[in-house]
This record gives structure tokens, sequence and C-alpha cells, in this order.
């Protein structure tokens, strides 16, 4: 079952709200490239985790405060694909979902103009709400994208860095991946005036499930194929990104002085290869177990809030990252 049907959300009524954010814009024509491309983009599929999380979280709330859960969660899903049209720069990824990514289509400085005007458009649609009894709202309309920047920085500070340590790894996948999440959860319980405490597990439940998501996603890219992944496997790899499994591998005398060996000039071949080696070893293994470890802490903070209904909603997001294909 589609995951928005399991928790009972009409995904309809979510993608009118994040189409109406471009709609809306009287400054651009919907004919204008940006226009054009930021509708494309929104349209090209994507399984609207991160609003599905801002819309699970108001069922902890005490209070329904109409369509402001519903613009939250807009915006951020407006949030995550500017954030993936500079991470497909960034990554120098020509394919995202399996389709050529918009800086292939419109080159790479409109690609920027267009991620950060929609960037910019989340704090200009949620600024009527960051009154002063509202500052959580910026923790979405602003904070959120400073920490997936900051993430990025992190991760392009330590690219074939193979003495990167494994606090570093987590902090960095913590800002770039999973604090959004959190934030998701987080503010989306406050939308509807739940109490602080619920609003913070919630966050820690969004912390953990995030990190699981991004050391699965770090491990995709070792046992997907391209047909699947929408890009080549091994990606990561080659542009020196010193994910959980391959800080395993390093741990392994025979196996590390030959990714040590990896650099930004070596062959597709070499980089196969040392995949092949990673894939052989307990390294996969290793990092799922991470993985699974932060599912753990996150089933624990349901049963936290188990007197609440919507606990129900949380159990079935862990199920959905759980079984999401490996
Ligand atoms: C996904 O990592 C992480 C995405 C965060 C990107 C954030 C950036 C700052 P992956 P996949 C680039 C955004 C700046 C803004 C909005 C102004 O592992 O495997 O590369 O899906 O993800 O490519
Ligand atoms: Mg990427
Ligand atoms: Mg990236
Ligand atoms: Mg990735």
């Amino acid at each position: 079952m589609k995951l928005h049907k399991a928790l009972n959300i009409d995904i309809d009524e979510i993608n009118r709200e994040i189409v109406n954010l471009v709609a809306r814009d009287k400054d651009v024509p919907k004919k204008s490239q940006l226009g054009q491309s930021v509708l494309e983009l929104i349209n090209s599929g994507g399984k609207r985790l991160r609003p599905l999380m801002v819309i699970v979280g108001s069922r902890f709330g005490r209070k329904d405060t109409g369509r402001r859960s519903l613009q939250l969660a807009a915006a951020a899903e407006f949030i995550h694909v500017a954030s993936l049209i500079h991470d497909d720069i960034i990554d120098d990824s020509e394919l995202r979902r399996g389709k050529p990514a918009l800086h292939t289509k419109t080159g790479t400085l409109s690609a920027v103009h267009i991620g950060n005007y929609m960037s910019a458009r989340v704090i200009e649609l949620l600024s009527k709400y960051t009154g002063d009894k509202n500052k959580y709202v910026h923790d979405l309309s602003s904070v959120a994208t400073a920490q997936l920047c900051l993430g990025e920085y992190q991760q392009m500070e330590h690219a074939f860095d193979y003495e990167i340590t494994m606090e570093q790894y987590l902090e960095k996948s913590l800002n770039k991946t999973a604090l959004l999440m959190a934030t998701c959860l987080r503010v989306g319980a406050l939308s509807t005036e739940s109490s602080e405490e619920v609003a913070n597990l919630l966050y820690t439940f969004g912390e953990a499930l995030g990190m699981s998501f991004q050391i699965q996603d770090d491990l995709l890219d070792f046992t997907q194929s391209e047909a699947v992944l929408g890009k080549p496997a091994g990606s990561d790899l080659r542009h020196g990104q010193v994910t959980l499994p391959v800080l395993y591998a390093l741990q392994d005398p025979k196996l590390s002085p030959v990714i040590r060996a990896i650099g930004p000039d070596s062959s597709d071949a070499e980089v196969a290869h040392v995949l092949t080696l990673i894939k052989r070893s307990d390294a996969l293994a290793r990092a799922e177990q991470v993985s699974q470890n932060y599912l753990d802490k996150a089933g624990a903070i349901v049963q936290q809030l188990s007197s609440y209904p919507a606990h129900a909603d949380l159990d079935t997001l862990l199920q959905y990252f759980a079984d999401r294909d490996r």
C-alpha cells in the first residue's frame, strides 16, 4: 500500500498546495523557464515523505489550525526539491529518479538560480506564520536550509578524506538529511499546538529515522543497479564520499590501502574493483546494523508516545523506512 494511503493522508491536497506555491506567484509567469522548471520538478514524482511527516506531526497537537499544517507540508517539499537541484549539481549527478537532472537541461547557472528562488519562496510563504508566538516556523523556513548547507559543506570538506571519523560522518549525515525530517515532525506538531515535550520526542524520532534513511541511501550506492538507482552505482565512492560502509571497510588492513588509492583521477575499472571488494567484506552488514539501531531507537520513542492515537502513524512510517527497497 502507498505510504500516504496507509497514513490516511490526502496526497492530492498536499500536491495542490505545493503547485499553488508556483501558480500563485504573480512575479513568475507559469510559462517562463523558471515557472515551467519548478512545476516540472514538483510534478516529477517523489514520495512526499517530508510533507507526510509534517502532517503526521500535526496529529499530535491539540488544536486545528486550519491550512497551516498543509502549508508547512508544502514548504517542506519545496525545500527538499530545491536541495536536490543543488545536490545533483554538487554530486555531478545527471539523473534524478531516472530522469535528466534539472541542470543538465537548463545549464548549471539557471539551475542554481531556480534552487535559490525556491528556497527563498519558502521563507516568503511561511513569513505570515512567523510571529513571536510561532518562532518554531523559522526552524523550517530558514534553519532547515542552513543545516542542509552545513551538512553539504562538511561533506565537501571530507571528500577523499580517508581519515574522516565516525562522529564526523554521523554529524554531516544528521545535518544533510536527518534534521530536516526531524524538523518536519516537530514543526507539524507545534503547528497544532502540541506540548513541547511531545514535539521534542517527535524530533528525536525523526532524527533517528533520518539517520537510518541516509545510511540506507549510502548502502544503496553499493547494492543497487543503475536501473533501480536512476544514477550510476558507485557514484559516492567515485566522488570521494567516505560513507559508512567505506568507513568500516577501511578498518580491514587488507582493504584499507586499496580504498585509500582511490582519488579524483582513478579509472572506472579501479573504482568498480574497490566497489566489489567492499561488497564482499562485512562492511555492508555492519552499516546495515547501525541503520537498524537507529530504527530501534525510533521504535522506542513510538512506545513513549503510545498514549496518543497518532503513534500508530509513527509505526507506519517506521515500517516504511524499515522496508525500503535495498
Ligand atoms: C542527499 O544526499 C542530501 C541532500 C542535501 C543537499 C543539500 C544541499 C544544500 P545524497 P542522493 C545541496 C541545499 C541548498 C539550498 C536549498 C539553498 O546522498 O543519493 O547526495 O539522492 O542524495 O543524490
Ligand atoms: Mg546526490
Ligand atoms: Mg549529495
Ligand atoms: Mg546518496
